[in-house]
């Protein structure tokens, strides 16, 4: 099989969220706008995800994938990881900086994004349950805890670890699953951080890339 040069990324052919940049191919996006590189865009259904043909790129059946050559990548933070590592932009070249820039990543999907998923697949899939008026506060403390923990570290720096780094750019994508909830709101530091992401002129690339896709209409700017 010959895999293309331009990368190729997969996205929901009709998404969920309505185009609000919420799934995870947005993040992908945004990496490769950042580092302006070119990419592709393949549109899958829920059904074609979980069929053998995708499942060989994504042992989940879920998006995003990443085809590049004969590389073929999933997991949004890996290939993120994976443009920022062959991409100036994205990972500061001071050996310590840029371990730190990493640690943000994983930080942002292995510490901050697991109690937001549990707050909004509960929210979304439990909402009719008997035990959803007792759980969904449990839940909302916890990400309270982690969004005060991040505010205080964060406090007046515009980025967590000096220059805006692939941490960064998770972290945002990361925050921005709390669109809705009420949950941001309460630490000003951070609505500023993530408004400071989504005005960077690579998210809003990336922003009008994958609204195009539910409009139909293509991207003006
Ligand atoms: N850990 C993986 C990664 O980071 O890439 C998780 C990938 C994942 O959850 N993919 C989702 C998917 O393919 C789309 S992003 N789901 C289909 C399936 O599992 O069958 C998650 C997502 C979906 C919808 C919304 N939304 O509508 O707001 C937000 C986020």
């Amino acid at each position: 099989m010959t895999l293309p040069m331009t990368p190729m990324i997969t996205a929901f052919e009709r998404s969920p969220d309505r185009g609000r940049g919420l799934a995870r191919d947005m993040r992908v996006r945004w990496a490769l706008e950042e580092v302006g590189q070119p990419y592709e865009v393949r549109l899958v259904s829920f059904g074609a995800m979980k069929e053998p043909a995708h499942r060989a790129l994504h042992p989940f059946g879920q998006i995003p994938t990443y085809e590049e050559g004969d590389l073929a990548l999933f997991e949004s933070g890996a290939i993120v990881f994976h443009i920022a590592e062959h991409h100036a932009g994205l990972l500061p070249d001071d050996a310590n900086a840029r371990a730190r820039a990493i640690t943000w990543m994983f930080a942002a999907l292995n510490t901050v994004e697991p109690p937001i998923l549990d707050r909004g697949m509960t929210t979304l899939l439990e909402h009719d349950k008997p035990w959803y008026g007792e759980r969904l506060p449990i839940l909302e403390d916890r990400v309270r805890v982690r969004l005060g923990e991040l505010s205080s570290r964060l406090g007046r720096a515009d980025w967590l670890d000096d220059a805006f780094s692939a941490g960064d750019l998770l972290m945002v994508t990361v925050l921005r699953r709390l669109n809705g909830s009420g949950l941001l709101e309460k630490y000003p530091n951070l609505c500023a951080y993530v408004a400071r992401g989504e005005a960077r002129p690579a998210y809003k690339r990336a922003f009008d890339a994958q609204l195009a896709v539910f409009t139909g209409k293509p991207p003006t700017g």
